[in-house]
């Protein structure tokens, strides 16, 4: 089995759920570093549907533990309906943020598909954060730190629906990988819910290898693969180019054994990569690793394989 070979790039230059300005320059810092030449230069079939429009930020201050949220509604419906056509055409969507708000709107997608489709689920959540936030949790309001509770049902009606069943998805179906700042509410949530976390102590103590084993142990050949990669999962030595660095993530060549072991399923059915911040990025340093990521999530590796 390998991974789908038609790609539909969706842009989603919008930075309307985070805390710094920037992330609405992610989708063109991606095509700039060549994410599209590069991935047909692997042989994958390349349509790039250019850019998703939705609101302007109006860079207000929380209401009621969000900010943003009618704005952020919007974005991540014309997410999710893009997300979903792409999936009914028989096509990867690969999904360029924007703020982590939005893969909300993506993995509502992914998740109608595979319920009409008869497909089980697996997502992989690559990130410092957990993103298991509730309006009562947040130190901040900014939603790009609650999709993951929205996807599993703790949200405002308006986020938690637009995928049309409620909840999305079930704990179960995750797995985080590369976590190290959680906030103290989220934290005892996470285990309330009990999410199956691999955070950074995990890593640094059984390696990347035992840990992608793990996360990807019992997919079988229907279940759809949904990798959800916040660009901020990698240490900020290598990839300064996001709002919230934190210190102490998978090197390069921790990350690119991520990717290869995900390549090795075969199992990919779709992508988010979010959370990219030209604004602070060296020389679009963070947008180049990004793309050179991917490709590995597409099977280049070192030496070639069968
Ligand atoms: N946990 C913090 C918050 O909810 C930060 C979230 N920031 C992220 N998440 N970049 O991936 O405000
Ligand atoms: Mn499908
Ligand atoms: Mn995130
Ligand atoms: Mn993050």
């Amino acid at each position: 089995m390998s991974t789908q070979r038609s790609v539909s790039l969706i842009g989603a230059p919008t930075d309307i759920g985070a805390g710094a300005r920037g992330a609405s320059m992610g989708p063109e810092a991606l095509r700039v570093a060549n994410i599209g030449p590069t991935l047909q230069s692997h042989g994958v079939d390349v349509i790039d549907r250019g850019n998703l429009a939705g609101p302007a930020n109006p860079w207000l201050p929380p209401l009621e533990g969000y900010r943003h949220l009618d704005e952020v509604v919007a974005w991540n419906q014309v997410v999710h309906e893009a997300v979903y056509a792409e999936l009914q055409g028989g096509r990867m969507p690969i999904l360029l943020g924007g703020d982590h708000c939005l893969g909300l709107g993506s993995i509502s997608a992914v998740a109608r598909h595979c319920r009409e489709a008869g497909k089980k689920l697996r997502v992989l959540w690559l990130d410092a954060h957990a993103d298991f936030n509730t309006s009562e949790l947040t130190p901040s309001g900014n939603i790009h730190g609650m999709p993951v509770a929205c996807l599993c049902g703790f949200g405002p009606k308006e986020l938690i629906e637009i995928g049309g069943k409620v909840p999305a998805i079930n704990p179960k179906w995750i797995r985080q990988i590369g976590i190290r700042s959680v906030d103290p509410g989220e934290k005892r949530f996470v285990h309330e819910q009990e999410l199956e976390v691999f955070d950074m102590r995990y890593i640094d103590e059984m390696g990347m290898r035992h840990t992608m084993e793990l996360a990807l142990a019992t997919l079988d050949a229907n279940t759809h693969l949904h990798v959800s990669f916040d660009v901020d999962f990698l240490d900020p030595a290598i990839a300064p180019g996001v709002g919230t660095t934190i210190p102490g993530g998978p090197t390069y060549r921790e990350a690119q054994l991520c990717m290869e072991m995900i390549a090795d399923t075969g199992r990919l059915a779709s992508l988010d990569v979010m959370e990219l911040n030209p604004a602070l990025d060296v020389r679009n340093q963070t947008a180049l690793l990004a793309v050179d990521l991917i490709e590995s999530l597409f099977g280049k590796s070192t030496l070639m394989r069968k």
